[in-house]
């Protein structure tokens, strides 16, 4: 195979809404990348991240643009010519030395186009013409007949990320490229089109069992026997595939295979696979290299006493699913380096997070994104890309649909991390309770994507994982797929309309999606908007809020907890510490369910820009409190008081292999650190388990609500439970003695408290935006000490840091104004 790579592209606007200056001109342009980018790098339009520009831009969704490029054929032509372009976003019409090769319309797919017959030796031309994405969603629409979706633009017309059109947390920056390598590939007789390397494990003697499906596509009137060879961990099998077939499964016995685990069970091992393919007489037409790992996985969904559970299995262990939705991590995705997903993941291991929901409204992710995940031992629940909307079952979109799947099904079957594929997200809720109903009539609206096709498509391509047609979904005839007792559940009321503590009204199965916002951190904030003054509903606050009645939510959410803030500083402390609480408790809670509930997947890990959203990690990579608070929530080893309706008990929660016994210690202390009641309770919780302490009435119910804490503590953990909110506490002015020193790497802050101090947190990127501290939210009783950890190389005063608006705690909220 030789490949050549079109170089020196240019992008021109060819009609539409381009401003004359922009119109006129011809830009370089990056592929892979997309019209926004190279718009940014010519200094035409500015940063649609920043401030309110994002509006400034909607004419470049409205505009059609050109990408041509040229490319050199020297060298051996003779055999097949390809074009093969991995990624183009989206409706283009591709030409090649001035002829139409071939009209796409769906990003999520690879075109292979043979153009053999319009190529010639020496200079060549390219070029790829991109319909403007606003109105092409809008007139596929019409032809397919609206169908109700959430969000703006008919993104549910279109086989586009559909949160390229804006959503709750994603600004509106349709955009056109060639967002994936575009190359020329010359081949000879026959190549390799597909593998997909399916893993079992053999129960009895443990062998991995290897089956390597291999397609390949044969040259027209090439139809000679062909070698297959697969290899891996040192076992090799050779198949021919006999002249007019197309395809072979082999299989390769690995004995004594070691599994593959989740973060937390045990390690990654991974192992080459290579496939070569050649003709009789040993000529190698074609390479394909690869990674698995050896694991089982399964999904339990039978009717229980409780309704149906959602609990998944790896090798045969249940596997509690400490989970965060995953949204594209750039709005740009051509520019998410691998680099930058190593971050994000990493981030989120180190959250304590096991699972990655890819949700249906992004993009099937990169390579780098699941071989990460392999490597990290992160599972990864994959959305098939449908999401809050209709779908039509009607051709075009049909056929669309079914290359997407099979693609994307075929790309991502060798990763071991990849344990769920599920149908869409929130549709066949949406179809049920949304008032779709009417509007949809007797059309069809995807069910038969999520109920037939995509699992026919599975049953055919990747039978080895489970499959879940929607999320919520209730694997129940007749049940409502939101609900709490059945499979898989979206809380969503609580950030809608209850206060967080009503989380601890629900006894849900699986939480798939629950969420509460917060501000991006102060750095990432105050780079992307420059309002005099801010506030939170300044003219750029609202572009970086796009949540339906997110400002009202948000204070309405903080009510009850904290005092109104009455500065903008305060504001985003109080509703980022707001966030970090909502989520934890809810957390906790559904950890405390025991073996009733098998996971939560929180809304949301990333975000694609600076803005206020449910993220725990911000647009601009800062963990925000919440990161912290899940941390702690997600850990191994978790203690939390739970109010259940005989009284306050302890719950503790062992998700580790190791049993957790010893004594938990449980005082009753009054807020100037007075030792009230002490309760010391004996546990032995088995691995993987939860045990519910009693607690007794004299340490479980205060003398003072208002001024009294309780703290349990054992085996290096420990937890608080507060009898009032800090609205109606005594919690005192908070009276610290810092030390803060510059030491390698960073800086170290030790705080003593001489009073009872809450939800202490040095906010360190307030002091130097590069800045990172290694915990937050720490509960302090009179005479306590904390050390922070700062890394950063800035330079600056160590007492930065210290400083009242870096160095924060709940108390500052409570005696603010
Ligand atoms: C769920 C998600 C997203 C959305 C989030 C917050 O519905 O699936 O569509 O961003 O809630 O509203």
């Amino acid at each position: 195979m030789h490949v050549t790579t079109p170089a020196g592209w240019t992008v021109r606007a060819v009609g539409g809404e381009a401003p004359p200056h922009i119109a006129a001109q011809q830009l370089p342009a990056a592929v892979p990348g997309c019209v926004h980018l190279d718009l940014l790098a010519a200094d035409l339009v500015p940063d649609p991240c920043l401030d309110s520009n994002e509006a400034l831009l909607h004419w470049i969704g409205r505009t059609d643009w050109r990408y041509e490029a040229e490319f050199d054929l020297s060298g051996p032509t003779a055999g097949e010519l390809d074009l093969v372009a991995h990624g183009l976003d989206t409706v283009a019409e591709v030409e090649v030395n001035g002829t139409v090769v071939a009209a796409t319309r769906n990003m999520h797919r690879t075109y292979r186009i043979p153009v053999g017959a319009v190529v010639r030796p020496g200079r060549n031309t390219i070029a790829v013409t991109f319909a403007a994405p606003v109105p092409a969603a809008e007139r596929f629409s019409a032809e397919l007949g609206e169908l109700p979706q959430v969000n703006t633009h008919p993104f549910n017309a279109i086989r586009k990320m559909a949160c390229n059109y804006g959503w709750d947390w994603g600004p509106d920056v349709a955009t056109s490229g060639i967002w994936q390598p575009l190359e020329i590939q010359a081949w000879d007789g026959a190549r390799i089109a597909a593998v997909r390397p399916l893993v079992a494990v053999d129960e009895v003697d443990g062998a991995g069992i290897l089956t390597a499906h291999v397609d390949v596509q044969r040259a027209p009137g090439a139809d000679s026997p062909l070698n297959v060879l697969v290899e891996a961990a040192g076992v090799r099998v050779p198949v021919t595939i006999p002249a007019g077939e197309a395809s072979a499964a082999v299989e390769l016995r690995v004995p004594d295979v070691r599994l593959w685990w989740p973060v937390g069970y045990g390690d990654q091992p991974l192992y080459d696979v290579s496939v070569a393919l050649s003709l009789p007489d040993s000529r190698r037409l074609d390479s394909w290299t690869g990674r698995v790992g050896f694991r089982t996985v399964a999904l339990d969904t039978e009717p229980d006493a409780d309704g149906a559970p959602f609990t998944l299995a790896v090798n045969g262990k249940p596997v509690f699913a400490r989970g965060a939705n995953w949204i594209p991590d750039d709005a740009f995705p051509s520019r998410i380096t691998r680099e930058r997903l190593a971050e994000r993941l990493t981030q989120a291991v180190g959250g304590n997070v096991n699972l990655i929901r890819v949700w249906g409204g992004g993009i099937y992710e990169s390579e780098d994104f699941y071989d990460l995940c392999d490597e990290l031992g992160l599972l990864v629940w994959q959305d098939f890309l449908f999401a809050c909307g209709g779908y039509a079952e009607e051709e075009p979109l049909r056929g669309e649909v079914i290359a997407e799947a099979r693609e994307a099904v075929t790309r991502l079957s060798p990763h071991p991390s990849l344990v769920l594929w599920n149908g869409c997200n929130e549709n066949i809720w949406g179809y049920e309770d949304w008032d779709w109903k009417e509007q949809i009539g007797d059309r069809t609206w995807g069910l038969g994507y999520y109920t037939e096709i995509l699992p026919a498509i599975l049953a055919d391509l990747d039978p080895s994982r489970p499959y879940s047609p929607g999320s919520p979904y209730s694997f129940t005839e007749g049940v409502h797929p939101n609900d709490l007792a059945h499979g898989t559940t979206h809380l969503w009321e609580v950030w809608n309309r209850q206060d967080y503590d009503t989380y601890r009204d629900y006894r849900p199965r699986f939480v798939s999606e629950f969420g509460f916002q917060g501000p991006p951190t102060w750095a990432t904030l105050t780079r992307a908007i420059h309002d005099e003054p801010r506030r939170p509903d300044s003219p750029a606050m609202l572009v970086h809020q796009k949540a339906e009645d997110g400002n009202g939510k948000l204070e309405r959410g903080l009510a009850p907890h904290l005092p109104a803030p009455t500065t903008f500083e305060d504001w985003h402390w109080a509703t980022s510490l707001n966030q970090a609480r909502a989520i934890s408790l809810g957390v906790d809670y559904f950890r405390s369910l025991g073996s009733l509930c098998s996971g939560t997947v929180l809304w949301q890990l990333n975000d694609m820009w600076p803005v206020t959203s449910w993220a725990a990690v911000d647009g601009d990579g800062r963990r925000k409190p919440l990161w912290y608070a899940m941390r702690r929530s997600f850990a191994d080893r978790l203690l939390t008081f739970q109010p259940r309706a005989g009284g306050l008990v302890l719950v503790v929660v062992n998700d580790c292999d190791e049993a957790w016994s010893g004594g938990i210690t449980v005082t009753r202390h009054g807020f100037d650190g007075s030792a009230r009641v002490t309760q010391v309770i004996p546990v032995d919780v088995a691995a993987r388990s939860t045990a519910e302490l009693p607690l007794g009435p004299d340490v479980a119910v205060p003398w003072d609500a208002a001024s009294e804490v309780l703290h349990a503590q054992g085996a290096g953990e420990s937890a608080f439970w507060f009898f009032a909110e800090d609205v109606a506490s005594a919690l005192p002015p908070a009276d610290l003695a810092v030390k803060s020193e510059a030491v390698v790497g960073g800086y170290r802050l030790t705080v003593t408290a001489t009073t009872l101090v809450r939800d202490l947190s040095v906010l360190a990127d307030k002091a130097a935006p590069d800045a990172v501290v290694d915990e937050m939210l720490v509960t302090l009783l009179p005479g306590q000490t904390a050390v922070f950890h700062i890394a950063t190389v800035a330079d600056v005063d160590p007492e930065a840091f210290a400083e009242p608006m870096v160095l924060r705690s709940a108390n500052q909220l409570r005696h603010a104004g």
